[in-house]
């Protein structure tokens, strides 16, 4: 078996693999160390012209090498914070409102793209399969193809694929199609996501879709393939168990003083919907005086790509909305929103949601929300809390056993928290096995596993 080389935006550290990070790194880390292999890509850094072209920086770590190159100021702006993080991310997040298209930062993510591609190649032996991940590297096979490279590349869309109406409001949308045609996989979170790949390539690109997802397009064939993202939920359980007596845990419930708690946690982005999942609580209190003193909504949500506009301006609104809400519903020794915006080590988020009646989990689009996972994993079975869950989040495909809202109805999604709040415990029981059964179903080692296996096996050389 070849080695497995993956590519990502950022590189996660040799610590945050060793599992008290979780998630993907950890799911990601276990299928490197079983093949050995490379996992590239940025470190994080911005640096000078001349370090960055002095990278990769070398990292071993058993049968795994750690492989990272700086950006320079220019790249940076350009590839990341400009067309990654605001051209694609919210036009694949449906917010083509917050959207802005800029030709210099197109020109620099594909240049970014292609200085990195060029970098791996050295890196690459002749049987090595390569994963690449996220919308950040969309023309990283053809860029890989371009420098001679023959090798399977499949490629794992971790945000939703829209619908050809929204993607076509950015210019180049069809050298984006045309460049992940150049892969030999693609995997996507969701059915929806597929279909809207796959209703681009047969209604505006003149390509063709087989029954068994195989695509013929801009002269290459590929496959496509639904690959849902999971979580290692037993993983998880214990580590919630572990550490529920812990002195924050402790704190947490005195400071409540027998109040219910709904717990929330989220990137600060505006695809996850806290504007709304706020006003969702202060329905709650409006229209459920006997609720008003007796539930706290605790919303952790650390900060991310604060240099980009649009993350300064929610972040504005939110503190907005919160300091709204609590001096309306505030008392002396009550406040009903938490809001903190800083970044808590996993296990002890883990120890919250054990803690708490409500999991609030509600964006407006989401390719499938880790979070909702994680919550249901971290539950008491005895006693379990109720996962409010967005139909728009990837998730609610699999999650039937949680009460699914609309987030764009305010008193459909109180109706929700009214129900979880008073829901018997026979089925609150009987909605967490239903849950549980899904995560364990598809763990992410099965999202893994599957995708690395089809990978595998597409035939050398049928892309071409
Ligand atoms: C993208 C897609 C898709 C959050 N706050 C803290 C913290 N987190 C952890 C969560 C969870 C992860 O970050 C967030 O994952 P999500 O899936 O919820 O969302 P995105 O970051 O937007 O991820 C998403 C995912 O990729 C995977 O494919 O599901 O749809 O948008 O694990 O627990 N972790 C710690 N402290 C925090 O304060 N330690």
């Amino acid at each position: 078996m070849g080695r497995l080389i993956v590519v990502s935006n950022r590189v996660a550290t040799p610590t945050e693999t060793k599992g008290s990070a979780g998630g993907l790194a950890v799911g990601v880390f276990g299928a490197l160390k079983d093949a050995g292999g490379v996992w590239f890509g940025w470190s994080g850094d911005v640096v000078s012209e001349t370090v960055a072209h002095a990278g990769p920086t070398i990292v071993h770590e058993g049968r795994v090498t750690f492989a990272t190159v700086g950006l320079t100021r220019k790249d940076y702006d350009q590839y990341y914070r400009g067309f990654s993080n605001a051209t694609l991310w919210p036009v694949f997040h449906y917010r083509n409102d917050l959207a802005r298209y800029e030709r210099d930062e197109y020109a620099g993510y594909r240049r970014v793209n292609a200085w990195l591609a060029h970098k791996l190649t050295r890196l690459l032996e002749p049987d090595d399969i390569i994963w690449v991940h996220d919308y950040h590297l969309i023309p990283f096979a053809e860029a890989l193809r371009a420098e001679g490279v023959t090798n399977r590349i499949g490629f794992f869309l971790h945000i939703p694929f829209p619908a050809p109406q929204i993607i076509f409001s950015i210019p180049p949308h069809e050298e984006l199609v045309k460049s992940l045609c150049c892969f030999d996989l693609l995997g996507f979170q969701t059915t929806t996501d597929q279909l809207a790949f796959h209703d681009y390539i047969t209604r505006h690109a003149r390509g063709t879709v087989s029954a068994d997802d195989r695509v013929e397009a801009f002269g290459r064939h590929l496959r496509t393939g639904v690959y849902r993202i999971g979580v290692f939920p037993d993983e998880i359980a214990e580590q919630a168990q572990r550490y529920e007596s812990r002195q924050h845990v402790l704190d947490l419930k005195q400071s409540l003083e027998g109040r219910k708690l709904i717990m929330s946690v989220d990137r600060l982005d505006y695809s996850k919907g806290l504007v709304e999942r706020f006003r969702a609580f202060e329905q709650l209190l409006e229209r459920s005086p006997e609720w008003r003193g007796n539930v706290t909504l605790v919303q952790i949500a650390p900060p991310t790509r604060s240099d980009v506009e649009t993350y300064q301006l929610i972040r504005q609104e939110l503190e907005g909305e919160a300091g709204r809400i609590n001096g309306r519903y505030s008392g002396l020794d009550y406040t009903p929103i938490r809001y903190l915006n800083q970044r808590y080590d996993r296990w002890k988020l883990m120890s919250l949601f054990r803690e708490s009646q409500i999991g609030f989990v509600t964006p407006l689009h989401d390719g499938m929300n880790l979070v909702a996972k994680e919550y249901v994993a971290a539950q008491n079975p005895d006693d379990p809390g109720v996962l409010v869950l967005s139909i728009f989040a990837g998730a609610a495909a699999e999650l039937s056993g949680s009460l699914l809202v609309n987030p764009h109805d305010a008193i459909g999604m109180c109706e929700a928290l009214q129900q979880a709040l008073s829901m018997p415990l026979k089925e609150r029981q009987r909605r967490h096995q239903v849950n549980m059964a899904a995560l364990r179903k598809n763990d992410l080692g099965v999202w893994r596993d599957s995708f690395l296996r089809d990978l595998r096996s597409v035939p050398v050389g049928e892309g071409h």
